[in-house]
């Protein structure tokens, strides 16, 4: 039997090349090796304030770009959280294991609410428990995300101990899948934090669907440290930034990239990084185009994936309700 893996996006916008380095290039691979599932968690999405304004056409805008980025729904399971409604069930059952204290912990959760002071909604507060459900519900084992979503998957973990402890065991205890390369892609406008799609500023990210001429103008306005010399340097956090994206998408590694500027400046250096990403977002962009041609089809690949998912969330719930003494 294949290991099983899940992971999902939030339907929130247009997705930025962190998005792309920290998840969908590792699921790339991963499809080929586990019994994968992947989500489009349209229900977390609903914790952001103003969220639901045009949200099934952002949900789309996603399906294609999975598709488009290779995701193959021969290899893999790809569907949206709200079509298997198992999934809140289960959050449901998981609340009632979870220490309110835990859930206080969790650092998106502080950041999120100062964001939004006027909206902290029970479902921001609640989400590490329905990202929980998300993976226990397929009996995942491995969960590969992102850096910033460390601390969620370590909370399903803890969720997951407390519920065989309480009623038996029933769970699989996922583990985090973290690769070095990409896991944290930072924010063009300031690396001491991550590129993110909710950042009110457009010039903090790169997009996958941005022109390019959109890209060379982000790559040349990106900030960057003191200094001439193009060299990596967890120090210099701006620069090691785009050192980071030149080689993941290329295939230079970082000091092949810093032989290839030895004496040569900043100017040349980002023409030439704006260049790759175009180059290498350029296959992905035409596909997606096709794709949003094909809505029929797009939707054909969501529903047939949620019936696998629901098939295999209906029976674990099941399960699950038996073991609490539901009838
Ligand atoms: N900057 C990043 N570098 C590497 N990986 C990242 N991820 C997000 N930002 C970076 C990874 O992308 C996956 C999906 O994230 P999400 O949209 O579900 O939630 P998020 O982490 O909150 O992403 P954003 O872009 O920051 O969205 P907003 O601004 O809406 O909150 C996850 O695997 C995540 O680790």
């Amino acid at each position: 039997m294949k290991k099983r893996i899940f992971s999902g996006i939030r339907p929130t916008g247009p997705l930025h090349i962190g998005n792309y380095l920290g998840a969908i290039k590792n699921w790339l691979q991963l499809q080929n090796e586990y019994d994968s599932v992947f989500c489009i968690v349209d229900l977390h999405a609903l914790t952001t304030p103003n969220a639901s304004k045009g949200l099934k056409k952002k949900v789309f805008d996603l399906a294609t770009t999975y598709l488009a980025a290779g995701l193959n729904p021969k290899k893999c399971i790809l569907f949206v959280q709200s079509q298997v409604p198992e999934h809140t069930e289960l959050t449901w059952l998981l609340n009632t294991v979870t220490p309110i204290a835990e859930l206080e912990r969790m650092t998106q959760f502080k950041d999120k609410a100062k964001e939004h002071r006027s909206n902290v909604n029970m479902g921001l507060f609640d989400y590490p428990v329905l990202m929980a459900a998300d993976i226990l519900i397929y009996q995942t084992d491995l969960v590969p995300v992102g850096e910033d979503q460390r601390q969620h998957v370590e909370m399903a973990r803890t969720i997951a101990r407390k519920f065989n402890q309480t009623y038996g065991a029933t769970f699989k205890v996922p583990e985090v899948l973290i690769r070095e390369q990409g896991a944290k892609i930072l924010a063009l406008d300031n690396p001491l934090k991550k590129m993110s799609k909710s950042s009110p500023n457009l010039y903090s990210r790169i997009n996958l669907t941005d022109s390019p001429d959109e890209i060379q103008e982000k790559i040349k306005r990106a900030i960057t440290d003191s200094g001439k010399e193009i060299t990596y340097n967890p120090q210099k956090p701006a620069l090691a930034n785009l050192i980071t994206i030149y080689s993941a998408f290329s295939k230079l590694s970082a000091s092949q990239i810093e032989k290839k500027y030895q004496g040569k400046g900043y100017a040349q250096f980002k023409t030439d990084l704006a260049n790759v990403i175009i180059k290498a977002l350029k296959p992905f962009q035409a596909k997606k185009k096709a794709l949003e041609q094909e809505p029929e089809q797009v939707k054909k690949i969501l529903e047939q994936s949620a019936k696998q998912a629901q098939a295999i969330a209906r029976k674990n719930l099941k399960e699950a309700k038996q073991k609490m003494g539901l009838i």
